[in-house]
This record gives C-alpha cells, structure tokens and sequence, in this order.
C-alpha cells in the first residue's frame, strides 16, 4: 500500500543524509504535534540533530536553513515553498495545490501524490510515520501516529489501518472491541467528552436520570469495563447521539475498535489524542510535544491543560449556540476574543446544527480573524471546503485551505461581511451542482 510514497521516503532520506540538522515546522494541532514528533525521534535515532517549531499555518513565517522539514503543512503553499533557499521535506496529507518550483533538493511525501486518499484515510502521522519506518526500526512510532489519526477525525481503514497493524503486530497497539472514548469515570467522560459530544455538562440531573434508565454505575473506570458494561454503555451512547440530531455518521466513527498503547505515557489513544489537541489549543504545543517524546515530566501539565481547554469548549458552546447565524447554505458563528473556533466548530457541525456546513470565526484584537470551517462527511460528498476557504479568503485578500470537512481561512475584520457572502454563495454552487 505504501509503495509510491516510500520511493518519496527513500527520496527524502538521500536529502537527510546530506546534512547533520534539520529545522522542522510543523502544525499545532494533534496531528501536527504528533508528526512533528516521529520525524524528530526518527531524525535523532539516526543521530541527526532537530530544532522544532509550530505554526498555526505556513503564512506565518518561516526561517531559511540547509534543511528545512515542513509536516502537516506545505503541500497547500506552492509559493512559499518555491521560494526558499533550502533543501526541503514535505511531509503533509493537505491537497496538493499549484506547482512547487523547489530552488534546492526537495522531496513530497504525500497520499495524495501516491494514490492513497489523504482526507481521510492517511493523516500527516501515518505519513510520517511512512518516513520513520524507511529511516529505521520506528515501528514503535506507529502509536504515536494513531494521536493524529484520531485528532484529525479520520477513518481507521485504508493507510490508517495499515499503519495500525504494523503497531498491533509489533505490539505496541493492542486493539480491543468497544467504543472509542476518553478515560475516567463514566460519570466525567459522558459529562466531558467532544468526541461524540453528549451534551450533558450542565446537565448533572439529566446525566443522572441517564445513568439510571440505562442501568449503567457512573462511578466505574471506562478503560476498566466488562465486555457487558461496555455494550450496556454504547447502546445508551448511541440512543442519546440519535435524539440530539447529530449527523448519523458520528457513532460509526467512534465504534469498533479501540486502541491502547504500550509505549505513549497515556495508554487510551483517544486520551492522549485529546491531550496533546489541548496543548496545542492553550499553545503549549512544546508540552504536547514533550508527551508525544515520551517524556514524562510533561505529563501533568498535560492533563491540567486537557481539562482547563475541555471545560472552556463546553462553557463556550453552552453560550455560542443561541447565536449562531442561519446563512442560505451555511450557519455561522461570529465570536469576539473567542476561544478556538475549530472545536466549537466540529461540535456544532457535527452534532447541534449538522444539516448545514458551519463556520466559526473569531475576531482578535488585533483586527485579524481567524475561521474555522467544518462540515461532516456526509455532507462533503457535495461541498469542499477547502476550497471554499481558499476562494472566498482570496477574494478578500486573506488566505485560506485545508480539508474537504475541516479547513481554515485567515482574514481581516473589515472583511467578514463580504467573506461570509462569498462562502455562503460557494456552498450553495456546490451543494446545486451535485
Ligand atoms: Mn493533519
């Protein structure tokens, strides 16, 4: 499965092998952080030095080296690739947009450059993942690649799957039938969890009567339960998931299979995926980082930021979700000073408002805005996106890409009107046109 992109891989470490460092950019959010990790501990295992930094977009600003690796971003920034004085890696699951003029060495690793569908079915991880295992023997990375397959809400099947079993057969994935969900008691995790999102945090009396009608003892250890009470649990998950109007897509998504990890310091997957999303939502992305290194004196603060961000996205979408804007063929979501747009965002399109793609923007201070847009897959059969992103950002000087159901734009305040026209116009054309 991963034969073209190892040739990319093998193209790549004749790149490596030319130089002693390499400075790696990489994205802040789970997926980002996790590769950012497996390129640098497969990069020091074979005796390479790294510096890395994280970036909430290529737009940033990026510093000039001998050798410069970008992962979970690059594939989307043809310019800014071209015109670097560097060697250069991409390691990215982002579209492939435009025509990459590299000045140096340069080398792309991504599905979709090798037949293999990266929206969903290979994360940035997976692909680094990829290089690691041409690098070395990194098997044991491929746990560390299962925090951006859950943090970019991917399918466990296709590239994903393939880098699962490679962890499962070296044992450090050991995978068990269940629902995947976060650990604590099931009292917390009902209350707590985005992903699914059950809507209870204010809601201790409902959580109550739940808990009793299913006949479920909230005081037990999620990653402790019987076949029985597991069952017993995903049955009343599912019942609550159907009233709320989600998108039925959402429990499909979560049930299964879930993963433990014999070598990450948080052995629920979707635990440490969470985890490190929060650190990189709190930009303490270097805490995340620390965790992905396997590197236990971050491991408190990682939990203390998991709970501090989990609680804001819940307080914040109790407050937000009077005031979302119906567009003709989107809802919106204008906040001040917010706190991330992209969690709201996932929550509200996924589970409160899923019939319409939803977009959240955040107005700074400093006049800039930041927007998140994210759609579920049923609806991304008929709207991209990242396209939409990109179009409507350019045409009001701001920029903008990502995936088909989750991409981003960066604009400016004086523009929102006149942006938000646009992607509702955009959504409409696709959603006829289909
Ligand atoms: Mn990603």
């Amino acid at each position: 499965m991963f034969e073209m992109l190892r040739v990319e891989a093998k193209k790549a470490i004749e790149i490596i092998e030319k130089h002693e460092f390499a400075r790696i950019y990489t994205h802040y959010d789970a997926d980002g952080i996790s590769s950012g990790a497996i390129v640098a501990l497969a990069l020091m295992r074979h005796g390479k030095s790294v510096h890395v930094s994280f970036l909430s977009g290529l737009n940033e600003g990026v510093e000039e080296d001998e050798l410069v690796i970008f992962a979970d971003m690059g594939s989307g920034y043809p310019d800014i690739l071209s015109s670097l004085e560097s060697d250069i890696i991409v390691v990215d699951h982002h579209f492939p947009a435009g025509r990459i003029e590299p000045k140096r060495n340069f080398a792309h690793i991504n599905p979709h450059l090798a037949g293999i569908d990266g929206s969903f079915e290979l994360s940035a991880s997976g692909t680094a993942y990829v290089l690691a295992e041409e690098i070395g023997n990194n098997r044991d990375l491929s746990s560390t690649a299962l925090v951006g397959i859950i943090g970019d809400k991917q399918k466990i099947t296709g590239g994903n799957l393939e880098v699962i079993r490679r962890g499962v057969d070296s044992g450090c994935i050991e995978e068990r039938d269940g629902i995947r969900l976060i650990s604590g008691k099931i009292r917390d995790v009902l209350r707590l969890s985005l992903e699914p999102y059950l809507d209870f945090y204010s809601k201790e009396d409902e959580l109550d009567d739940f808990l009793d009608r299913f006949g479920i003892d909230g005081d037990r250890e999620v990653d402790e339960l019987t076949r029985d009470e597991e069952r017993k649990l995903a049955n009343a998950i599912a019942i609550r998931i159907l009233k709320m109007n989600s998108y039925p897509g959402v429990f499909e998504d979560i049930s299964g299979r879930k993963f433990y990890l014999r070598d990450e310091l948080i052995k629920n997957a979707v635990m440490l995926s969470e985890v490190i999303n929060a650190t990189g939502r709190k930009a303490s992305q270097s805490v995340g980082f620390g965790i992905c290194m396997r590197d236990e004196g971050y491991l408190d603060r990682g939990y203390e930021l998991w709970r501090k961000f989990t609680e804001e996205v819940h307080q914040e979408i109790e407050k937000r979700r009077d005031q979302v804007t119906e567009g003709e063929c989107v809802r919106y979501l204008i906040m001040e000073n917010g706190t991330s747009t992209g969690p709201i965002a996932s929550v509200f399109s996924r589970y409160l408002f899923s019939d319409k793609p939803f977009v959240a923007l955040n107005i700074k201070r400093d006049g800039r805005v930041k927007v998140s847009a994210r759609c579920n897959r049923g609806l991304a059969d008929k709207i991209d996106l990242s396209e939409v992103m990109r179009r409507s950002a350019e045409k009001v000087g701001g920029r903008g890409g990502g995936h088909v159901v989750a991409a981003g734009a960066n604009i400016n305040a004086e523009s929102v009107d006149e942006f938000l026209r646009e992607v509702d116009r955009l959504c409409c054309i696709h959603l006829s046109s289909s």
